[in-house]
């Protein structure tokens, strides 16, 4: 069964942290209302979805993939890099022990799951604002019994890696070449963002289908071009605050 675990956009959304972007008014409901369709395309897509509540004090808790990171072994539970995320935590590994061993990211480590791109068993971790080599080198311990090649991944201009490159087939990633350099993924396709549209490279592959913010029509013509299903979603509001698609879930088979 494969399982999507997401979380209420907060009340207090309009208070999250910004990095890129200059603070606008969020309209909650209509963010409430595209995360609802964004959870209904999974459940088309094949997923059980499973909603965690949220509170005022968590403005950026809908972006659930960054504190925690699933493997088919275990999950690694971040340190997130903004200290006001590090409360996010507790409640998605109350849900996450039912499924797999939980290991922690600590301190001096840092971590958000939006810089961890995984493709088989080789896994990049952007070296962004919000995480750091310490976390890394936690990681390849963790992961090197189970055969997983971890890499730090200098990334430039963006939030996370996951800004910058996505999957979006089995051989094949989405990128800005502006933000990370194509060369690490030598042996893949690598498509890149239509020039004008700098923040699409963030897709969600679930299976064979890509989960895609309707805001980048040029690069959704480019993946369709390339043989890929998209599935286009309106995240419009959650893009104020920084978030597209990957960030709103954290998709594993149970
Ligand atoms: C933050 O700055 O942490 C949130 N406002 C946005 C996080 C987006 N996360 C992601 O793309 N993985």
């Amino acid at each position: 069964m494969r399982i999507a675990i997401t979380r209420e956009v907060s009340p207090s959304i309009g208070r999250c942290e910004l990095t890129h972007l200059a603070r606008q008014p969020i309209d909650v409901e209509r963010a409430r209302a595209q995360h609802r369709q964004y959870e209904g395309t999974l459940t088309v897509l094949g997923c059980e979805v499973y909603r965690l509540s949220a509170t005022p004090d968590l403005p950026d808790s809908v972006f659930i993939e960054d504190v925690a990171v699933v493997f088919a072994e275990l999950a690694i539970l971040t340190h997130p890099g903004a200290p006001s995320r590090r409360s996010e935590v507790p409640a998605v590994a109350e849900l996450l022990e039912n499924y797999r061993k939980l290991v922690a990211i600590t301190a001096p480590g840092i971590l958000d799951g939006g810089d961890v791109l995984r493709i088989g068993k080789r896994v990049w971790v952007g070296l962004s604002g919000r995480s750091n080599r310490a976390a890394v080198e936690q990681m390849r311990a963790i992961l090197a019994p189970f055969g997983y090649l971890v890499e730090g991944v200098p990334v430039t201009g963006c939030l996370h890696l996951k800004s910058a490159v996505t999957q979006v087939a089995e051989d094949a990633v989405l990128i800005n070449p502006a933000w990370v350099d194509g060369a690490l993924f030598a042996g893949m396709d690598v498509i890149a963002v239509d020039p004008a549209e700098t923040y699409g490279a963030n897709a969600l592959l679930i299976g064979a289908d890509v989960v895609y913010p309707t805001a980048y029509p040029r690069t959704r013509e480019r993946l369709e071009q390339g043989g890929i299903s998209v599935h286009a979603v309106d995240v419009s509001e959650l893009a104020k605050a920084e978030g597209a698609v990957t960030c709103c879930s954290l998709i594993f088979e149970a």
